[in-house]
């Protein structure tokens, strides 16, 4: 966890990811971003899968964990459109605030 002042510290208990829409394979690239500008960092990974070339494989669709603001994460791409199966490889946060909005 960064802790604000450029530390890091390790946390394995303080963030809580809903993983449960997926099989948490085949990820690819991710960036931590504010993509809602609510104030708290979000995960968007895109997902790829060696061997796998369905673009409606679940090991190919890119997840958005959306922080509810007490580092609770909830996998949302499906409401933001953003739960795609093509790989354009890891996006600029611009693309994604495209993407998005
Ligand atoms: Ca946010
Ligand atoms: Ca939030």
């Amino acid at each position: 966890m960064n802790d604000g002042a450029g530390g890091l510290t390790e946390s394995a208990t303080t963030m809580n990811f809903d993983v449960t829409s997926t099989d948490d394979s085949g990820n690819y690239g991710s960036v931590w971003t504010d993509f809602d500008n609510d104030g708290d960092l979000d995960l968007y990974i895109a997902k790829c899968r060696q061997g796998v070339n369905s673009p409606t494989d679940g090991r190919r669709i890119n997840v958005l964990f959306v922080n509810d603001g007490s580092n609770n994460f909830t996998e949302a791409a499906a409401t933001y459109g953003i739960n795609v199966g093509w790989q354009v490889g890891p996006l600029p946060l611009e693309t994604l605030i495209m993407m998005v909005t």
